[in-house]
């Protein structure tokens, strides 16, 4: 074997422990000059590391999880040039270039993602050049069902397709910028904020396709007074495009109902005194009546597969709550709400509440949510419409509490009424679902005991 080289993790800026989340080469790989070796992720963004010259990848010097650092060794490289006949390495990007009929030197990037490369049918428009470097990142965008090539395997990294996933977005329709026709992460945002700015719809004339959304409004707005000029913080722009999508993605419908809190906010104020050390709101209850409604009604406690055709039902009990922040929404999950007891729900609330406010939430703390939880019953409100965290197909929205005259059947009682909406994905879940789980809903909170059952 001929001398092996290096590949060290080039300039990453102040960084001084990034963690390695993806290895994108095994060993016995032959790898194109620049190609992606692992990908990294820091607080702000993604980043590869790329192959400093092409060869075989003889030996991996990371794992998944470890951290690293400028100057951090992550491979072994057998240049190309010595590396033994037959597994000489053409530049991905030259490759790249070629015809999709150029089979016989397939470069790595092409063998792992064949049907992106051989395509016969891109999804870019017909003509459009591969991006060279300088080009703008942006991909093509269309929605064009026909467009996509039915045998079109995207190539895009997990991560990558987590990520499209979580955005709802197709692969198979996103134009790959990156060496050998790679989806990058960037690829996957340039095609939601192209889609959501109206651009790729097909005319509405061609059919029901697509959003066919007219261009956003473009004002001049200091004409008309002085202004300024304010950035959206990062979690804006994060969950302002997920809200976007999950938006004009899902039909929603919104349930609203109320429950009777007397008895359950009389137990919580008792509870309240025997745990001074804890602060007990109401939403630990409202968390258990979540895990006993979806054990009673499973189809809220699913997702639709990335196909739209299945149901997934979930068994285990997650539950989501959206945090005000002051950089915006977010929203943590605490995990087997089914197994945990109303004070350590209290802590864990309490835990997750202010790493959210701290900007110290993992990304796996925001993930594998079952159904989601908004209260804004601290705050004030009738009644609102939140917006499904997709994947999942329900939401709750709480408001504040607040007495009412209620009539017993024979007489107006002062009743403490807690308004509910439930948002829910309605291709999944029917209306009168919908109203049996808020009515199941409300008659747990009405009635602890019956959470017991
Ligand atoms: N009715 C009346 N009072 C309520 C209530 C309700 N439904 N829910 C909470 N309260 C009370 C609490 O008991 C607490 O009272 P004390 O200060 O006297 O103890 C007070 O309101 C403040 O509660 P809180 O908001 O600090 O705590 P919480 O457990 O209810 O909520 C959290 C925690 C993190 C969910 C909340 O702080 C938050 O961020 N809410 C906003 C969520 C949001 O922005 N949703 C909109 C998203 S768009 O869909």
């Amino acid at each position: 074997m001929a001398e092996l080289k290096e590949a060290t993790v080039p300039d990453i800026g102040d960084y001084d422990a990034v963690p390695v989340i993806e290895l994108l080469v095994q060993v016995g790989d032959t790898v194109g000059k620049d190609q992606g070796l692992v990908t990294l992720e820091s607080d702000k963004a993604t980043m590869e590391v790329p192959a400093p010259f092409a060869g075989v990848v003889r030996e991996l010097k990371v794992k998944l999880g470890d951290s690293v650092k400028q100057g951090v060794v992550v491979a072994m490289i057998e240049p190309s040039d010595a590396a033994p006949a037959g597994k000489a390495e053409k530049p991905a990007s030259a490759e790249a270039a070629k015809p999709a009929s150029a089979e016989s030197s397939k470069p790595a990037a092409a063998e792992k993602a064949p049907a992106a490369a051989e395509s016969p049918k891109p999804a870019v428009a017909p003509g459009s050049a591969p991006a060279p470097d300088s080009a703008p990142r942006t991909p093509p965008v269309t929605f064009d069902a026909d467009a996509v090539a039915p045998d079109k395997v995207p190539y895009a990294s997990p991560a990558v397709r987590l990520f499209a996933r979580e955005l709802g977005v197709d692969l198979a329709r996103v134009s790959g910028s990156a060496r050998g026709g790679r989806i990058s992460k960037e690829d996957v945002q340039g095609f939601v904020k192209t889609a959501l700015s109206g651009g790729g719809a097909r005319p509405a004339a061609a059919g029901g396709g697509g959003l066919n959304l007219i261009p956003w409004p473009k004002v001049d707005f200091a004409k008309f007074g002085a202004i300024e000029t304010q950035p959206l913080s990062r979690i804006k722009k994060l969950s302002g495009a997920n809200l976007a999508r999950n938006w004009a993605m899902i039909p929603h419908v919104t349930q609203f109902d109320s429950a009777d809190i007397t008895e359950m906010e009389a137990f919580r104020k008792k509870l309240g005194e025997e745990n001074k050390d804890t602060k007990l709101t109401p939403l630990v209850f409202l968390i258990k009546a979540a895990v006993a409604a979806l054990k009673q009604f499973p189809a809220f406690n699913a997702s639709l597969d990335e196909s739209g055709e299945n149901l997934v039902l979930k068994q285990y009990f997650h539950i989501g709550i959206a945090v005000d922040t002051p950089d915006g929404l977010v929203v943590p999950v605490i995990r087997d709400c089914d197994r945990k007891g109303l004070l350590q729900l209290a802590v864990e609330l309490g835990e997750i509440s202010k790493k959210a406010r701290d900007k110290k939430l993992g990304p796996a703390e925001m993930s594998g949510g079952c159904f989601s939880i908004s209260s804004l019953g601290g705050i004030g409100g009738n009644a609102f419409t939140p917006i499904i965290n997709a994947p999942e197909v329900a939401i709750l929205g709480v408001s504040k509490s607040e007495m009412r005259p209620v009539w017993n059947g024979k007489e107006f009682a002062p009743r403490l009424m807690l308004p509910l909406s439930l948002s829910y994905d309605h291709r999944v879940i029917d209306g009168a679902a919908a109203a049996r789980f808020t009515a199941f809903y409300a008659q747990a909170l009405g009635d602890l005991r019956r959470l017991l059952l």
